[in-house]
């Protein structure tokens, strides 16, 4: 008897061919090149067991013991441990595993925390916050009053005297720290402190460096927040979802929000993917894999720096660089475009104070999780940085640039043969 419907790429091939195309064509692009995007990362096979698996079609809405469904003895069990494993790993008094993504997790954060209307002091997407932190476009700009911090355009870092004043001017129900394009520490203490000073809550948004401090590469904000949201899936290399840690206190409020008030049926299938990534998260060999993504990162922003790419704040104490381009007079959407041609995958990135707009921008940003997980290091992170400084200096409309783009394609290929992508063939034949 079967004990494990898992995922059957051949079962597949016969049923829909079209679909299972492009599930090869992405492992291929995926093996094929460097990965540099500062949010992704390769899960492992037992990852991808989980979420290919029969709990995909489990409705569970409720809590462990508390559904609106039969049958929830066996999802049930799933969700305890990733619950049970968060909390252990992060040392948090409650955590919440069922949010779907890390915009539904900030969305269910400030439903706990706060009312339509009121003040929500976040850093500005320009300067490395996040849509949900305020942004105009999104539910956090049109429901909530924000207030933007900046950085400092001296240091490029936060300003936290510039916090602060805000904090005492406009008097917040809630401040959030935590960023999408931030390469520093964040001083959680002292957001602490302001917090505190005008009795405000303090919303830590992790989901970009969440696995670092899984992996203790860096402080935890868990002993500093009221809450703290996260995605799993970026260094942390969990399935793509998000996940809210909490004070036992706000337990209940964090719990409504996230269900009944955002959300319906949790995704059982991901839930006990992100148990899974949560395990794998919690051995000295993660820890040894965080503080390598950092080295990484620092290796490569040194690097870019050699090519005439400035990092933005100086360089990074995480697993992302932000690299000012505008000395070598190429735009962000120029070095993404030519970086794709020579298949070196990163994106585009507003700068903090960016003359040019969003998408335009005037740097990229990249991030080391991928080719760490493919088992690079330092001295593959100089020849990288290499790669890129010819990619981003080549003009794909000149003859001279588009063959400079195929030699460098070819070293990017060269690369990843030496460290391939899901090596392991019982990801897929
Ligand atoms: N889209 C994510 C990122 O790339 O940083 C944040 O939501």
């Amino acid at each position: 008897m079967d004990t494990f419907w898992g995922p059957d790429f051949a079962y597949l091939e016969r049923e829909d061919p079209e679909i299972a195309h492009v599930l090869r064509d992405e492992l291929a692009r995926q093996r094929g090149g460097l990965q540099l995007i500062a949010s992704e990362n390769f899960t492992s096979p037992a990852v991808l067991a989980a979420l290919g698996s029969t709990l995909n079609d489990k409705y569970a809405e409720g809590y462990p013991g508390a559904r609106y469904y039969g049958g929830c003895g066996e999802v049930d069990r799933a969700e305890l441990l990733a619950i049970d494993r968060a909390r252990d790993l992060f040392g948090a008094e409650h955590a919440n595993v069922q949010p779907h993504s890390g915009a539904s997790a900030n969305l269910a954060a400030f439903a706990a925390l706060a009312e339509p209307g009121d003040v929500v002091l976040a850093m500005e997407l320009p300067h490395g916050g996040h849509l949900t932190h305020g942004s105009r476009v999104n539910f956090s700009g049109k429901w909530f009053h924000p207030i933007g911090y900046r950085v400092s355009p001296h240091t490029e870092e936060i300003d936290y005297d510039e916090v602060r004043d805000l904090a005492l001017a406009h008097r917040p129900k809630l401040i959030i720290c935590g960023a999408t394009t931030y390469p520093r520490l964040i001083d959680f203490a002292r957001f602490r402190e302001i917090a505190d000073e005008v009795g405000a809550y303090l919303m830590v948004d992790a989901a970009h460096f969440i696995g670092l401090v899984a992996g203790r590469a860096i402080p935890s904000p868990v002993p500093h927040a009221d809450v703290v949201t996260c995605t799993t899936h970026k260094v942390l290399r969990g399935p793509r979802g998000g996940m809210i840690l909490s004070r036992a206190g706000l337990a209940q409020r964090v719990d409504k929000a996230v269900f009944p008030f955002c959300q319906g049926g949790p995704m059982m299938h991901a839930i006990a993917a992100k148990a899974v990534a949560l395990r794998e998260a919690s051995g000295p060999s993660f820890q040894a894999y965080a503080q390598q993504v950092v080295d990484n990162a620092r290796a490569l922003s040194v690097a870019l720096a050699t090519e005439g790419m400035r990092p933005v704040a100086g360089g990074t104490d995480t697993h992302l660089v932000l690299a000012d381009l505008r000395d070598l007079g190429v735009t962000g959407r120029d070095a993404e475009t030519r970086c794709d041609l020579a298949r070196i995958t990163l994106n585009k990135n507003a700068i903090p104070f960016d003359p040019q707009p969003p998408a335009v921008a005037s740097g990229i940003r990249v991030g080391s999780p991928s080719v760490t997980t493919q088992g690079m290091r330092e001295d593959e992170m100089r020849l990288v940085g290499r790669l890129i400084g010819a990619a981003v200096r080549s003009d794909p409309d000149t003859s001279a640039g588009a063959t400079r783009l195929a030699d460098v394609a070819d070293e990017v290929a060269a690369l990843t043969e030496r460290f391939p992508a899901y090596a392991r063939q019982e990801v897929m034949a």
